[in-house]
Parts: structure tokens; C-alpha cells; sequence
């Protein structure tokens, strides 16, 4: 039968010259088939997935990739326009014809004597206004397993696309595994992604960073609604209300940790839908809704615990349904094993090289990007309003950064427009997350600098538009839980010590206390942050929230260069509010 899928796997099966399609149907046994191939086969010399300790982590198996290939690779990552305005200075941009020889020459014939995977999966909730009907192919057995957790594959998604001519289309081959010929294309016109030479996270799992925020952000800049990097969570509140937040925070800056933050105040429980990315939407009451496209976690290993992060441990655990994937942790007795998880090192530990791990010549023994990848279904503070059509109503944003210095803790925004523009010139250190240095700090808008489809000056207005929207807009918040001290350590304790801020900034959205107007914002009044059981000194608390003027006169230095970068781009509403934290600071 001729169906528009079936179009398109004739055609990539023409292209990769594979010697077998299989089309994913989300079953169980599919699970086991899969796993089995992943379990026989080799990519260079390592075995693509290991058993684990089935006491110790269930239905679990370990994954090492190539050490040339743990992480997105942002230099090699490019939207495809025809004009190169539209991409803005923010992406690295080709012309989509040239773009598309490059990744046909290195498609061609790459899937000889493999199997050809091709995935149906629908991004959002079924039959809502959020769903998205996907397809990816892959040569990736890792990929494909990886897919399954995080996005709904299966049968219902082959009868949405066949029924429905609009579908993404993803591209993906492992290749041989070069970083030369490394290259992830976006076509956000032809609602298409093309990707090559890499099987890590957001550079092969095409449904996530690519599609659910690249082309995603700009059909939502189109249509009015909004792709973000975002956590999504509910606080329910003593009187058993629950009031939804959305956070953005740069990659490796805490989002899995405050969506599945288990709150040391027994009175306000924290209930986790979503990771990292939001779709976000202007409902017919005025207000603005947000749903988790996604139906997995990628998190990131080191630092998790039962001491820090008790849910996500609890979640790794219990698992039922989906195999759970180790990636580039290290291992022993086939257990995973990362930095942060006890305190003592197994004596026989196999690094994430797979060595034998020696503490005085090796660096960490997991990758610092290693990752889980764990279906939400698993985790026990999974929201029954996860699965609402319509989202969740949002009373409060947070954009949060890593930041030694300059940003407090916590600031509220003084109005709309104002948070639109802290967030705008939001500055993070570069982490793990992606290739290249690290701790460097660069301008990350909104967390969206390496996922914002399309110009940020156009990402800005869109931004400030929903005020023009909206009957209620939700409180904007800055926050920053990596301010150090003299001594480099961090001075907040963070992880389930955010719960004290997350109760903050529902006092006041709730307008329960008083704040302190600032050069920035409004600050918290002294003893409005519950800091009960908390050893700190008065000292470190005042540092944390410390507005130093020689701070702000670099800080504002950058901001003026980043924007100098997108010149008649930037709203004047932007300008306007940088000259006036200009004059607040008197530079
Ligand atoms: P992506 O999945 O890359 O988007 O990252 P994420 O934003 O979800 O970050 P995640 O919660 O996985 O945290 C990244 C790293 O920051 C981990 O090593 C955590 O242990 C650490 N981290 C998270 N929250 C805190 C915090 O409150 N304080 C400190 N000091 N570290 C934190
Ligand atoms: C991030 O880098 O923000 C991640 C991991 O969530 S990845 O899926 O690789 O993008
Ligand atoms: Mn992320």
C-alpha cells in the first residue's frame, strides 16, 4: 500500500542501501528483540549493551560510546534557511540545497549490511493540541531503544502519520563514528532533520533537542505558542492547592534535580511532568499552559544520590516497563557506579573508558556528561496532570544560571517586560553538556542559546508579546544556585535546600510577604526564606545575594556586546531596560 510512510522509508531505504527495515511497533516484545541484537552486537570493540545487577537496577544495561562522542556537539549543529537573517547570529547557518548534497553524500549506501530502524513516535499527549506525529530512521540499536523510552513509539503513531501529511521527518545515521563528517542539519521549513556521524543524547535522538525545540521554537514563533528548555512542575501548597512553575536552566545547571526535587518542608510536595523541555501555549482563558512533549528522563549521572536526589533514585530503581540505559557511567559487578553516588570507590571499578580505574592518574571515573535513560512512567512523583490535554496553568517562571558571582540566589522580576529581559541576557558557565571548553561564561538566553531555531532578536519580541496575549501573566524569577566563595565552594547547599526558595517564590506569587526593591529586582526581605535547620551564617546569606557594582559594570559590558551582535534585532523594550539598569547602577 502506497501511505506516506511508507514513501518514505522506499526513499531512505533507496538512500542507505540497508539490508533490513524494521519498523518499531512500541511492543514489549520488540523491547526484548531489540535488546537481544544490542546484547550481540559490537560497534568498534565494545558490546553495545551489558546486562546490569538486576537486584541493584532492573530491567537496566549499560552503554559505553565512543570517547570522541559523549556530548552535543553545538560547532557541528546548524539550521538550514534559506535566509541567513532568519537563523540569526545565534545558529551556525548553510544554505539548505548545500546543506542537503553534504548529508545525501555521506547518507548514501551508510547502511549497508545493517538494519534500518525506522521509528514512528508521536511527540505531546495523544489526540491533544499538543501532539506531534514524528518519524525518525536510525542504524542505531541504542538509538532506537533510547527512543522508546523517551517518546511514544508504536503503532498509533504509524496510523496519525498515515492519516496525516504533515510529519517530521528525522534522518539519522551513526556513520563510522569520524568527527569530521559529524553534522546535525536542521530544516525547520521542511519540517526536517538530517544527522550524521554521532549516536549521542540531543545529537541522534531526533525528537528531542532537534525537533521538540529546534524546529519546534520556530513553528511555534509562527503559530503563536513556544518551545523552551524548560522543567515543568507543581507545589502543592499546605491548603492542597498546586501551583505549576516552569524553570529554565542552561544544560548541566539542575533541571532533572529540581523537577524531581522531594521538598524537606512536609507541608509542600513537589510533583514532577516534565525534565526539559516545555510546550507552551496561550489558552482561550488567557493564560498560559504548559505540557511535557517527552515521556523519559536524560539525566545526567554525576551528583545524583539518595542524599541529593532521592526521587530520581527511587525512579532508576522501580522500574516496570522500559529498559533502563546506563550511558558512559562506570561499572562494577555490573553495577553502575558514578561520582556523587556513595562515598567509597568500588576497589574493582571499570571506568566509563572501560579500564580498570585508578584514582591517582585517571580523572572521574564516569563521565562527567554520563547519563541515565529512565522512563518517566517509573518515576513516583509523576504528576496525574501530566497526562492533561490542555497542560497545566503556569503561575511562575524561573530562568536560572550557573554563576559564581554576580546573580543572587534568587531576584523576582519587577514586571513582564523586565523579566523578559533578565532573561534575555541571562549569562551561564559552559558545562559538559556540549563539546568544547568549560566554565567559560557565555550569554544563554532563556537556557535556548544552543536550541532556539531561529534570530533571538525574533525569539525576544515573541517573548514580550504574550503580554499583548495574556489576561494573567505568570511572575518572572532569576535564580542562580552556584554562587561561590572565597574559597571556590559553592555557598548555597542547593538540591533539596531549593525547596527553601521554591517556597519563597510561591509566598510570593501568593502574595503572603514583602520584598526589597533592587537595582535588578525585588529581593527577599530578611527571614523571609525559611532557613530553619539550615547551618549558614549570616555572612554567606548576605554574599548570596550581593549586587556588586564591579561586577555589574562587566557583567553590563557583556550584556552590550551580546546584544550589539543582533543590532536593530533587539527590541527597543530590551534596549530600554538595559539603559535603564545602566542608570540603576549609575555606569
Ligand atoms: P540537562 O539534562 O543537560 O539539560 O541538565 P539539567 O539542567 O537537567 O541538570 P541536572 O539537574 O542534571 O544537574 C546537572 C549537574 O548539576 C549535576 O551534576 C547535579 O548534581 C548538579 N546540580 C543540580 N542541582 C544542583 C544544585 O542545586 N547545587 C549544586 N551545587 N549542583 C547542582
Ligand atoms: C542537554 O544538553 O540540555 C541535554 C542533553 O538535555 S542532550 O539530550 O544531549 O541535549
Ligand atoms: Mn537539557
Amino acid at each position: 500500500m502506497v501511505t506516506p510512510l511508507n514513501l518514505f522509508i522506499k526513499e531512505m531505504k533507496e538512500l542507505f542501501q540497508c539490508s533490513e527495515v524494521y519498523i518499531m511497533n512500541g511492543t514489549q516484545k520488540e523491547a526484548e528483540k531489540l535488546i537481544t541484537i544490542a546484547q550481540n552486537s559490537k560497534f568498534d570493540d565494545r558490546v553495545i549493551l551489558k546486562k546490569l545487577n538486576v537486584k541493584e537496577y532492573p530491567n537496566s544495561y549499560y552503554h559505553r560510546s565512543n570517547p570522541n562522542d559523549v556530548s552535543r556537539t553545538e560547532d557541528l549543529t546548524f539550521v538550514c534557511t534559506n535566509l541567513k537573517e532568519q537563523a540569526g547570529p545565534n545558529n551556525n547557518w548553510i544554505k539548505p540545497k548545500i546543506a542537503k548534497i553534504k548529508m545525501l553524500k555521506l547518507f548514501k549506501n551508510a547502511m549497508k549490511n545493517k538494519i534500518m530502524y525506522v521509528i514512528p513516535f508521536i511527540m505531546g499527549i495523544p489526540d491533544s493540541k499538543y501532539e506531534k506525529n514524528c518519524v525518525q530512521v536510525t542504524d542505531s540499536v541504542y538509538v532506537a531503544l533510547s527512543m522508546r523510552i523517551m517518546t511514544r513509539v508504536g503503532d498509533q503513531a504509524i496510523s496519525k502519520i498515515n492519516n496525516n501529511s504533515e510529519f517530521f521527518k528525522g534522518i539519522h545515521s551513526i556513520g563510522d563514528l569520524n568527527p569530521k563528517k559529524r553534522f546535525i542539519m536542521h530544516f525547520p521549513e521542511e519540517n526536517l532533520v538530517m544527522s550524521f556521524g554521532s549516536g549521542y543524547g540531543g545529537n541522534a535522538l531526533l525528537g528531542k533537542k532537534c525537533y521538540s525545540l529546534r524546529i519546534c521554537s520556530y513553528l511555534g514563533y509562527k503559530e503563536g505558542w513556544f518551545a523552551e528548555h524548560m522543567i515543568i512542575i507543581g507545589v502543592q501548597i499546605p491548603n492542597g492547592k498546586i501551583i505549576y512553575l516552569l524553570a529554565a536552566f542552561p544544560s548541566a545547571c539542575g533541571k532533572t534535580n529540581l523537577a524531581l526535587l522531594e521538598s524537606i518542608f512536609k507541608e509542600y510536595k513537589i510533583w514532577t511532568l516534565g525534565d526539559d523541555i516545555a510546550w507552551i501555549n496561550i489558552n482561550e482563558d488567557g493564560q498560559l499552559y504548559a505540557a511535557n512533549p517527552e515521556t523519559g528522563f536524560f539525566g545526567v549521572a554525576p551528583g545524583t544520590s539518595f542524599k541529593t536526589n532521592p526521587v530520581m533514585m527511587k525512579t532508576l530503581k522501580n522500574n516496570k516497563f522500559f529498559p533502563t540505559l546506563f550511558t558512559n557511567t562506570a561499572i562494577y559487578n555490573d553495577i553502575p557506579w558514578w561520582e556523587g553516588v556513595s562515598d567509597n570507590i568500588p576497589s574493582n571499578l571499570i571506568n566509563w573508558y572501560g579500564k580498570k580505574y585508578c584514582k591517582d592518574t585517571d580523572g572521574p571515573a564516569a563521565h562527567p556528561n554520563s547519563r541515565f535513560t529512565v522512563s518517566i512512567y517509573n518515576c513516583p512523583t509523576l504528576s496525574p496532570e501530566y497526562y492533561n490535554p490542555n497542560g497545566v496553568p503556569i503561575s511562575g517562571i524561573i530562568f536560572g544560571s550557573r554563576r559564581s558571582n554576580t546573580i543572587p540566589l534568587i531576584c523576582e522580576a519587577k514586571n513582564w517586560t523586565n523579566g523578559v529581559f533578565m532573561a534575555s541576557v541571562m549569562g551561564s558557565e559552559t558545562t559538559t553538556a556540549s563539546n568544547g571548553s568549560i566554565g567559560n561564561i557565555r550569554r544563554d538566553p532563556m537556557a535556548m542559546l544552543p536550541f532556539c531555531g531561529y534570530n533571538l532578536g525574533d525569539y525576544f519580541q515573541h517573548w514580550l508579546n504574550v503580554s499583548k496575549r495574556t489576561k494573567k501573566l505568570p511572575k518572572i524569577f532569576i535564580a542562580n544556585w552556584f554562587r561561590k566563595d572565597k574559597n571556590n565552594k559553592f555557598i548555597w547547599p542547593g538540591f533539596r535546600d531549593n525547596s527553601r526558595v521554591i517556597k519563597w517564590i510561591i509566598d510570593r506569587i501568593n502574595k503572603k510577604i514583602d520584598a526589597n526593591e533592587s537595582e535588578i529586582g525585588f529581593l527577599p526581605k530578611r527571614g523571609t526564606i525559611d532557613l530553619n535547620g539550615l547551618n549558614i551564617d549570616n555572612e554567606k546569606i548576605e554574599l548570596l545575594f550581593k549586587l556588586d557594582k564591579k561586577e555589574w559594570i562587566i557583567e553590563i559590558a557583556m550584556i552590550e556586546k551580546f546584544y550589539s551582535k543582533f543590532g536593530d534585532k533587539i527590541p527597543k523594550e530590551l534596549k530600554n531596560c538595559l539603559k535603564e539598569l545602566k542608570r540603576k547602577f549609575k555606569i
